[in-house]
């Protein structure tokens, strides 16, 4: 296990909603913390690029369209095993899947509407942390971590 660096992004239903907060609070219990964090409108270029995996799927055109429907907050995130523990903590695409106590599953009816983004693979975090995030906007956190983490 390593200290592990992943793109989550708080989408516009969630927002909306008035669910930043509780979003944000349930991934600083577990233990996780915010290294950078940004209230922003995303532009079209960058969704595409952002869900660039899921072009040509039916459901494409409407994801960007909603994406960049209103504001969003993109976070990055750091921990141990932060990617995968993050996404435990977010639950499966499909809100009627996920497990009970995850985010989905407790706030969210649908699956076009699931309130959470969460990278699926050190790669994919890599390429999307540097969508939202330049170098400049990081803050270490590593004292905080390694007072809470012990192996
Ligand atoms: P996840 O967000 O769990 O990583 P994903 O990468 O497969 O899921 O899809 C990205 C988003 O696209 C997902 O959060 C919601 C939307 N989406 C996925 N599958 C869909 C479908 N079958 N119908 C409508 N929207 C879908
Ligand atoms: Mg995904």
């Amino acid at each position: 296990m390593a200290t592990e660096r992943t793109l989550i992004l708080v989408k516009p239903d969630a927002v909306s909603r008035g669910l930043i907060g509780e979003i944000v609070a349930r991934i600083e219990r577990r233990g996780y913390v915010v290294s950078a964090m940004k209230l922003m409108q995303l532009d079209g270029g960058r969704a595409r690029e952002h869900y660039a995996e899921h072009k040509g799927k039916a459901f494409f055109d409407d994801l960007v369209t909603f994406i960049t429907s209103a504001p969003l907050v993109a976070l990055a995130v750091e921990g141990e095993g932060a990617i995968d523990g993050c996404r435990q903590l977010i639950g499966a695409t499909n809100p009627l899947d996920a497990a009970p106590g995850s985010i989905r599953a407790d706030l969210a009816q649908t699956i076009g509407r699931n309130l959470v983004h969460g990278s699926d693979s050190a790669a994919s975090a890599q390429r999307e942390l540097a969508i939202f995030f330049e170098d400049k906007d990081f803050v270490s956190r590593r004292h905080d971590l390694e007072r809470w983490i012990k192996e």
